[in-house]
């Protein structure tokens, strides 16, 4: 069939005969992008109110990034880590200065950044702290959402997740997340760090308790152990600062990163850390094919840049004021909550509403895509880089859906 006789049921038939049936993605399919703005197959315009997770912060087809990108692929796309490249040096000294870290290492996804935080404070606890061997703990908390690989999916707390995947890797503990004194208590000779995400995400986009991370931090200090924050979705100006841990003027001892890091165009992930620290991994402890490419370096330049020039860190915050305001003031007979800080946020429906895909689908038809989590929220995230009109334009559909009954 010629392209143009596809539609959008054809393209969703050929995917499910082909490929695996590993999500249930909205009968929608997208075939060009443009800053916030998506077109699906049939030429329907789509507000993305997901910016594929966070990873489109720069808006989708940022120009400055795909010049980057077409420029370095034309010259050297991938040399391996076997040998230097002329794009890593500069990418890993803009990111250190513009986070404050001594020290990046480059990966490809999220959860590889996880993981390799999960090696880094490991080696650290038994060279430095002194923990006997193969017997560090890792704070971890409810509703996480770090990846999908065994290990991370080990400490999830999402039945659905690790069903079938076991046996898990052992060293995790759980705490409720927000609960400043469960994670006190949590803490003991052996634990090397705490993990945790500034705002969760996937948990349907909860925001913990005023100074809960400042505590985390204390008593990470009190006991001698690594704080990671884990910024793959809540980094690099989503929360309306450029790291969501600043909203707490807290200063992590390992951070990831990854989404945005590219602006969408390309899997990137970094892990940030302090020399002392980051020297845990000596050469050949680790790494990957494509950590740290140069294309993947080029890319994560323009990338960070775009988000500097363009105000997208204040942007974020004052068009997210803006609009959790305006969700609060609609008096949805539906909505529990609007949580969330910038343009992170999640609208909790009541257990009487039904269920969040529904409105979902019916923002779909007005012309907005978002994508609910944990069944009842609602996940608002547009590219940083909207503007106060094209807000009133998604409010304007989203208050009608929200009154629908
Ligand atoms: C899916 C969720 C979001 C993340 C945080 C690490 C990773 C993620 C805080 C791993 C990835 C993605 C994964 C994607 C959907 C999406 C997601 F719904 F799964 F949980 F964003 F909330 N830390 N989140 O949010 O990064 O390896 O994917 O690059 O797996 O369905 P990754």
């Amino acid at each position: 069939m010629l392209k143009t006789d596809l539609t959008t049921q054809d393209y969703i038939e050929l995917e499910k005969r082909h490929n695996a049936h590993n999500y249930k993605p909205l009968d929608v399919v997208l075939e060009r992008g443009e800053g916030i703005w998506v077109w699906d197959v049939e030429g329907r315009r789509y507000l993305d109110f997901l910016s594929a997770y966070s990873a489109v912060n720069q808006g989708h087809a940022h120009p400055r990034i795909l010049q980057a990108l077409t420029e370095q692929a034309a010259r050297l796309p991938l040399t391996s880590r076997a040998f230097h490249n002329d794009q890593l040096p500069f990418f890993a000294r803009e990111l250190c200065e513009m986070t404050g870290y001594d020290k990046m290492l480059p990966m490809n996804s999220g959860a590889e950044a996880v993981e390799t935080a999960i090696k880094l404070v490991r080696k650290w606890g038994y060279k430095v702290k002194g923990v006997p061997e193969d017997q560090a703990q890792i704070v971890v908390c409810t509703g996480n959402f770090a990846g999908r690989t065994t290990t991370i999916i080990g400490f999830s707390d999402e039945e659905q997740y690790k069903d079938g995947f076991g046996p898990f890797t052992p060293g995790f503990v759980t705490v409720p997340y927000g609960d400043s004194e469960a994670l006190s208590a949590a803490f003991n000779s052996n634990t090397v760090a705490f993990l945790v995400e500034p705002i969760q995400g996937e948990g349907g986009v909860v925001v913990p308790p005023e100074g809960y991370l400042r505590h985390a931090r204390q008593l990470c200090d009190t006991h001698n152990a690594l704080l990671i924050t884990d910024e793959v979705q809540t980094g690099l100006g989503r929360t309306g600062h450029l790291l969501a841990a600043h909203w707490d003027d807290v200063r992590a001892d390992v951070v990831t990163l990854g989404k945005a890091l590219s602006g969408g165009f390309y899997p990137v992930s970094a892990v940030l850390a302090d020399a002392e620290l980051m020297a845990m991994f000596g050469p050949g402890d680790h790494g990957s094919t494509f950590g740290g490419n140069p294309l993947a370096s080029a890319v994560g330049r323009a990338a960070l840049r775009v988000l500097i020039d363009e105000g997208l860190i204040d942007n974020a915050r004052e068009q997210g004021a803006y609009l959790i305001e305006r969700l609060q003031n609609i008096g949805s007979p539906h909505v529990e909550a609007v949580r969330g800080r910038g343009l992170l946020i999640g609208v909790a429906l009541k257990a009487s509403a039904g269920g969040a895909r529904r409105f979902c689908e019916a923002l779909k038809a007005e012309g907005l895509l978002c994508k609910e989590t944990h069944e009842t929220v609602i996940r608002f995230a547009p590219p940083l880089t909207i503007g106060r009109e094209d807000i009133d334009w998604a409010l304007e559909r989203i208050e009608r859906v929200l009154m629908m009954d």
